[in-house]
């Protein structure tokens, strides 16, 4: 027998980190976060429970997955089999429609994707925020792409804070290199957190941050909001920083001197950088043009992805869900978008 599902998800973009994780395991974070969930980029992925099957089977991008890669997916599978009483194994295809080297984080939607159609085809009916929970567990910044708009995760809970249309937010991803990133988030924050004199500051800092930009939001305060995610994203990276642990490259920093003047221009325009080189610019709508436009033509900067917030994460019935099951969707990538994708 065979019981199938196919979820989308979306990627997301902190404005307030989520950097370092609390003791006692459970992959729960040491600090409250706060992201965008982007429109137009989707991470499509489809489970099938097989009773045929032996052993699950992933596919990403049209390719086998790496042993790593299955061994995640499994285990998230297994927390499903668990709460549904299952014992089949999987097929999961995954398909993301933008590039894995965007700098924005597949695993991110791909887990929150991966719990979503993974329940459903088990049969269990689960509440979005028990959605985000499974997710929590596979990779943190998951749960937050399992809502729409403005999310929260505050330690074990993720939701949303604020739709979609709250502050007229668009989101320029300057994409600075191809290359996968050298140290992976899980690997850098454990390192920050046994190394960096600065990480008790970034305990202490971060939840205030978080609050601060929190109510900038739902005061619909866009620059004050924006000006707050750019502290949280300049202290999450001093403090790693000072364990060695170096994301920024020529070229971000390039990126940021051009926010920066932009800023000096009167354009409301802000950073945000993650566990890679790629800057993220967050700015006002009605300036988004202009900023792409200054961005692309810093040197170093390959091409700008522009995004808009988008919403959580969904079951696809019927015909779309057809096509990701025949491996047929999810082709095509994001690149040198001129107008943000919806
Ligand atoms: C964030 N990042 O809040 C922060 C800012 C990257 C920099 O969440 O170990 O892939 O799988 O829970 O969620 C990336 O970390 O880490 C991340 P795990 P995850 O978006």
């Amino acid at each position: 027998m065979k019981r199938a599902a196919v979820a989308l998800a979306h990627p997301n973009i902190a404005l307030s980190k989520y950097w370092g994780k609390r003791a006692g395991g459970g992959n729960v974070p040491a600090v409250p976060s706060l992201s965008v969930t982007l429109a137009g980029l989707a991470t499509t992925t489809s489970v099938t429970f097989d009773d045929a099957l032996e052993v699950d089977a992933l596919s990403l991008n049209g390719a086998p997955a790496s042993e790593g890669a299955l061994a995640r997916a499994t285990e998230l599978l297994d927390r499903v089999r668990e709460a549904a009483g299952l014992r089949a194994r999987a097929h999961v295809v995954s398909m993301n429609d933008f590039p894995t080297a965007s700098g924005l984080a597949s695993s991110a939607s791909g887990f929150a994707a991966l719990a979503l159609a993974a329940a459903r085809a088990a049969g269990l009916d689960l509440p979005a925020d028990r959605v985000a929970d499974l997710a929590r567990r596979s990779s943190a910044s998951a749960a937050r792409s399992v809502f729409g708009g403005f999310v929260e995760l505050d330690g074990e809970v993720a939701r949303q804070v604020a739709p979609p249309g709250k502050i007229p937010l668009e989101v320029l991803v300057c994409v600075t290199t191809e290359a996968p990133k050298a140290v992976s988030s899980r690997d850098g924050m454990a390192v920050t957190a046994e190394k960096s004199p600065y990480y008790p500051g970034w305990l202490e800092t971060a939840p205030r941050l978080h609050g601060e930009l929190r109510a900038a939001l739902l005061a619909g305060d866009l620059e004050s909001t924006c000006a707050l995610a750019e502290r949280s994203a300049l202290a999450m990276h001093a403090s790693a920083f000072a364990a060695g642990v170096v994301y920024v490259s020529g070229a971000t920093l390039d990126a940021l001197a051009t926010v920066r003047s932009l800023r000096s221009e009167g354009v409301v325009a802000y950073a945000t950088m993650d566990a890679g080189p790629h800057l993220k610019c967050l700015v006002h709508a009605r300036d988004a043009a202009r900023a792409s436009e200054r961005l692309a033509r810093t040197p170093g900067v390959l091409r700008v992805i522009r995004a808009v917030a988008g919403e959580g994460a969904r079951i696809l019935d019927g015909k779309a869900g057809a096509r990701v099951l025949d491996g047929e969707a999810g082709a095509g990538a994001a690149g040198g978008a001129v107008e943000p994708r919806r």
